[in-house]
């Protein structure tokens, strides 16, 4: 068995410290860290997923798959940031309200951060008010929005309308993402970015700074 479906399916049973270990002896071996986070994590998490969706395991299986990668993303963090000195902007992160979902969301900021951006984190179910604040806060260049959910992802659309009410919104770039969000949602709340995975955020984010 390869060491990415090991690691695969250690995540599958939510084994956190088997998968850092399997992850940390990947890189050892001299696979790449986007190699080792494509097909052996990302792989594991999409077979919990499909399983999660047939009934097959339940929400805490689905929980402790999804600390198992967080844990093995962590030990991958200092790779996938290599080249990242100077911070070139400043992002406002967060999960949208009622939504718990932060595995794309902690991708995003690792790639991010990789890129040299700097992320302020807000975490998971968070307010427009939440975001709007921290943008101010902070100085902030980017509000970021992650939604997994079709019934959280409208929370996007209070965002941008908080962005509007508190008068920022022609300063601020608002960039969203997650599972059910497309492109044209993106254009129909008036959004400024759709991004469909964490790579392509990250790059986005930059040259909206640099812009
Ligand atoms: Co949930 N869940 N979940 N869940 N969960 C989904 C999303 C679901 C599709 C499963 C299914 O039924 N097939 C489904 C949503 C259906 C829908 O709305 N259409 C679902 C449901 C229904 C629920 C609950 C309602 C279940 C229940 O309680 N009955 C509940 C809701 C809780 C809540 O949020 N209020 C729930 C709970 C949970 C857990 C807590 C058990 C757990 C989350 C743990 C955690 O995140 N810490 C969980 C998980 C893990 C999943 C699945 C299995 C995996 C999601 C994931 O992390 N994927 C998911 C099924 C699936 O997706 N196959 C499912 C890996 C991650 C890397 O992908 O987040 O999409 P993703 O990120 C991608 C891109 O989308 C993008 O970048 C990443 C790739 O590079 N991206 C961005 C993400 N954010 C971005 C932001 C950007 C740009 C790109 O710019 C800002």
């Amino acid at each position: 068995m390869s060491i990415l479906t090991d690691i695969s399916e250690n995540l599958q049973k939510g084994k956190a410290k088997v998968v850092k270990e399997l992850v940390a002896q990947a890189l050892d071996e001299g696979l790449g860290a986007k190699e080792i986070l494509e097909e052996g994590l990302l792989a594991g998490m999409g077979v919990i997923g499909q399983k999660f969706k047939n009934n097959e395991v339940y929400v805490p299986e689905v929980l402790i798959a999804a600390r198992a990668m967080n844990a093995g993303s962590e030990i991958l963090k200092p790779k996938l940031a290599e080249g990242g000195v100077e911070a070139k902007g400043r992002v406002v992160l967060g999960t949208v309200r009622g939504d718990l979902h932060d595995i794309g969301k902690n991708l995003v900021k690792m790639m991010m951060e990789g890129k040299g951006l700097e992320v302020i984190d807000l975490g998971v179910d968070v307010t427009p008010e939440r975001f709007v604040e921290a943008y101010k806060e902070n100085k902030a260049d980017i509000i970021a929005c992650s939604a997994l959910l079709t019934t959280t992802m409208n929370e996007m659309k209070n965002v941008v309308d908080a962005c509007v009410a508190s008068g920022i919104r022609d300063q601020v770039t608002i960039m969203i993402g997650g599972a059910p969000v497309t492109q044209s949602f993106c254009d129909s709340i008036g959004a400024d970015y759709y991004t469909p995975d964490a790579a392509t955020a990250a790059d986005v984010a930059v040259s909206a700074c640099q812009a």
